[in-house]
Parts: C-alpha cells; structure tokens; sequence
C-alpha cells in the first residue's frame, strides 16, 4: 500500500482524494496539509488522516511514502524542490511551476538526484478518446500530419482567474497535448483577439492560439472560457491522407420533439474523470513496481511553461513568438507516457 500525503484540498485535491481513497487500489491518503487548516481539517476527518500545519512537515513525514501537490500553481515549486531532497515520488498537479526559472530549478534538482521522481498533472495523455487519437496518427493511416485544429471550451471560469490564464492555466494543457501527440516540440507561437464576448467580463475572451511545431505541423487552439453552454473539448488531426478527431463523447443520445441531444459535461472533472482515475492509478502502480515516475515529466512540465510564457509575450505584443529551450537533459530522453 503507497501512503500518500496531499498538499492542497481545494477542488481537485479534495477529488484526487476521493479517487485515491474509493476508486483506486494500492494506496492509502495518510496525510493533507492546506494554508487553509479548517478546509484541510474537515477532508481529513473523513479519511482519518493527519493534518500537516505545513506541507513541507507532510513532505518529510515517515507516514508518507509518495507526495502528491494540488495546491496553487506559484506554491508548486517549493513543494515539488521539497519532496525530490526528501527523496520522494512527487505527482504535482499542472502547471509544475509557473516561471520557466522555476522549472528549471526542478530539473536541476532532479537531475542532481540521478533518477525521475517528479510527474506533472497533464491527464489528458490518459484520455481514452486523446489516446485513440494518437494511436490512429502513430499507424500512418492518415499520413503526416500537417494541422490540428482544436477547441478549449470552459462554460465560466473563478472570479481569480486572470487574463494570461486562458494561456497558462487553460491552454497549457493543448500546449502539452500537442507536444506529446506530435511527439515534437513547439517552435513559435502567436495568439490573435478575436472580438470580445460579452459574456467574458473583463478578460479577453475568447483567444486563438497557434502554435508552429518545429517539424511545419500547426495547431490551432481556440480558447473560450465562458461559452456558458458546457465544458467541450474538441480535436482534429488533418494528416496528409484523411482526418481524425476526437468524438462526441457522451454515451447518451436522446431523440425526442424533433430534436437529436446529447450531454455536454458540466467541468473537467466530468469530462475527464476517467482519465484522472487512470493517470493517479498508473502511478501508483509505478511507485509500487520501483518506478516513481512514469508520466508527463518535469521536461515536459518546463517545456508547457516556456511555451506558455512565449504564448502570454504574444498575446501582450501581438507578434509571432519563437521558442527557445535548454538542452534536454539525458534523464528525459525517454518520452513519457
Ligand atoms: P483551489 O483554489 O480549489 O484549491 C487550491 C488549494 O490550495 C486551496 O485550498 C488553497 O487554500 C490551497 N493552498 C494555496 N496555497 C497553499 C500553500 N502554500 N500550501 C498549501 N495549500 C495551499 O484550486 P484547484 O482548482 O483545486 O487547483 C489547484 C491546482 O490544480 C492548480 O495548480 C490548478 O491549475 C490545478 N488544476 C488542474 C486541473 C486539471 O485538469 N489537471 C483542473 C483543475 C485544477
Ligand atoms: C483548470 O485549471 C484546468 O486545468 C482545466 O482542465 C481547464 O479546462 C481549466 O480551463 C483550468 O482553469
């Protein structure tokens, strides 16, 4: 059984725990730790786990075998710098730290450290649907591709979020699908401003993004964070001899009135509950098995971050902006996930 301690209880950490505690198998949450004591006191009753003042006290607990990181994007670093000098497996939630510097400084740790111990939340590389997607282009069926088209569509988003956040809090998760899907890294970026929604206060919303791969493939992200209607994520590859995209993805369909419906998913935790139970399950297992890390890993964590930064440039410019990464380090040489 991996004893595991959560650092943050918010949203997803309190649905992490969930899963981890009635879903999953081979793991136990015996710690959490919040700024906020009472919300991190009221999921530990629950559980019957110990509370933590600090994160970093959870960290070094001799309860706590594996870490896993949910609290707010800048709070990740020192967590995550934390659990590898405790020697620790460390899942931290997207995105692994929010300055291309901080990324940076967890490769450098984790790289002095000699093996893998950190993985980074991007779930989508779980998604049954995203996964049928990738195996299709890996066969060749549909030739090179050339174009993904794709569409990030949240019904509201918190009164904290912020303007560059359709970018780095949104977007990033294309950012890092792409790279996989593609298996190639981002060479440049632009983003254009469509007219504003009403809808969308005081942010720039929606936003289209796109991203020059450095193989000549483009994608294209269109970035809605109050479409009102549902959570709809959408994908379609265009390869030099056909087309593949990700389905509709309810199982139900009603045909009544005249009409044919089918549900929209209210968030990301319906529309990617699956893929969030398979992501936390395979690295449990990986842990139990002597592997701490398998996943999305602090390369790729750095890499969303560069391009993220390059992407929230060109929002603020209006100019293509070139990618420039370090060196990768030979500890991720091997493509994860
Ligand atoms: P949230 O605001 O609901 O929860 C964050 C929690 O972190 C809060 O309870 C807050 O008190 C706590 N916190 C803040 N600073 C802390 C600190 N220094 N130490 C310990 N706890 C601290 O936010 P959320 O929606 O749960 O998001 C949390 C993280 O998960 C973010 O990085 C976000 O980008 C990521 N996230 C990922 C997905 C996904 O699809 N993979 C979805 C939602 C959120
Ligand atoms: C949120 O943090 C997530 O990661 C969701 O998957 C994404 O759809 C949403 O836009 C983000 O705010």
């Amino acid at each position: 059984m991996i004893r595991v301690g959560v650092i943050g209880t918010g949203m997803i950490g309190q649905d992490h725990i969930r899963r981890m505690t009635t879903v999953l198998s081979g793991v136990e949450v015996t710690a959490v730790s919040d700024v906020n004591a009472e919300a991190a006191t009221a999921v530990a009753e629950q559980i019957g786990a110990r509370v933590h003042t600090t994160g970093q006290e959870l960290i070094v607990s001799p309860q706590v075998d594996a870490v896993v990181v949910c609290s707010w994007g800048p709070t990740h670093e020192q967590y995550v710098l934390a659990a590898i000098a405790a020697g620790k497996p460390v899942f931290c939630e997207k995105p692994l730290a929010t300055t291309t510097e901080a990324c940076r400084r967890i490769i450098e740790a984790e790289t002095a450290y000699g093996s893998r111990l950190v993985q980074v939340g991007y779930m989508r590389r779980y998604d049954s649907a995203y996964r049928a997607l990738k195996a299709v282009l890996d066969t060749g069926q549909i030739g090179t591709p050339l174009m993904m088209h794709c569409a990030h569509r949240n019904p509201s988003v918190p009164s904290f979020y912020e303007k560059d956040m359709a970018i780095t809090d949104t977007a990033v998760h294309e950012i890092d699908m792409i790279r996989w899907m593609l298996a190639d890294e981002v060479a440049a970026v632009r983003v254009l401003v469509p007219r504003r929604s009403r809808n969308g206060g005081p942010l720039q919303d929606p936003l289209f993004f796109v991203m020059e791969m450095a193989g000549g493939a483009i994608a294209d992200v269109e970035i809605s964070v109050n479409i009102r209607y549902g959570y709809d994520i959408r994908g379609e590859i265009v390869g030099e001899d056909g087309t593949a995209a990700l389905g509709e993805l309810s199982p139900l369909v009603v045909r009544h009135a005249g009409q044919v419906a089918t549900p929209v998913p209210a968030d990301w935790r319906e529309r990617f509950l699956r893929a969030y139970d398979i992501e936390l399950q395979e690295w449990i297992n990986g842990i139990a098995g002597g592997a701490a890390a398998t996943g999305p890993s602090s390369w790729d964590g750095y890499a969303a971050a560069v391009v993220s930064d390059a992407g929230v440039s060109a929002l603020r410019s209006g100019e293509r902006v070139p990618i420039d990464l370090m060196d990768k380090p030979k500890l991720y040489a091997e493509v994860a996930a």
